[in-house]
């Protein structure tokens, strides 16, 4: 089965928006097998964004998401590294389909409140950059049968 990385950024947590975002992948059939909440270290921040080194939101993005508490969690099923990117909707809220997280909570680009791994590579590297093995479960639903035929 599919794992992808997905964190409810400062501004979900700070609005209140956590148990929300959650219950939309948990509601939807994806399987939470890792979750915890954290103040990010600047350093794993660093790694984590560091395809955007050289870009010039570079520190306002490392500001933005070392600013307060974060929601980590890995969430598995079949196809939810696309499924989650999906439901996140664009980057820029303001392109977001209405519906999507982003498009329902969030109005501009640096205040987006949900990251979801971009690929199923992306997912493998960001999992091991914020869990240890032990800190993931595998478990079986009760209700697997009624979501997977
Ligand atoms: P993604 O989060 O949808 O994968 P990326 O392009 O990987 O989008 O950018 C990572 C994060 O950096 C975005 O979610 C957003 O918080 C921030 N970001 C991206 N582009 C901009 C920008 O042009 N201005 C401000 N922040 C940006
Ligand atoms: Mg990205």
């Amino acid at each position: 089965m599919e794992r992808t990385f997905v964190m409810v950024k400062p501004d979900g947590v700070q609005r209140n928006l956590a148990g929300k975002i959650i219950s939309k992948f948990e509601e939807r059939g994806y399987k939470i097998v890792g979750l915890k909440m954290m103040q990010m270290p600047q350093e794993l921040a660093e790694q984590h964004y560091g395809e955007h080194k050289e870009k010039p939101f570079f520190q306002p993005l490392i500001q933005y998401i070392t600013s307060g508490p974060i929601v980590a969690m890995v969430l598995e099923g079949k196809g939810v590294v696309r499924a989650a990117r999906k439901m996140m909707g664009a980057t820029n809220p303001q392109e977001a389909d209405p519906g999507t997280i982003r498009g329902t909570y969030a109005v501009e680009i640096g205040r987006n409140v949900i990251h979801g791994s971009d690929s199923v590579d992306s997912a493998k590297r960001e999992i091991e950059l914020y869990f240890k093995p032990e800190e993931l479960v595998s478990y079986q639903l009760a209700g697997d049968n009624w979501i997977y035929e």
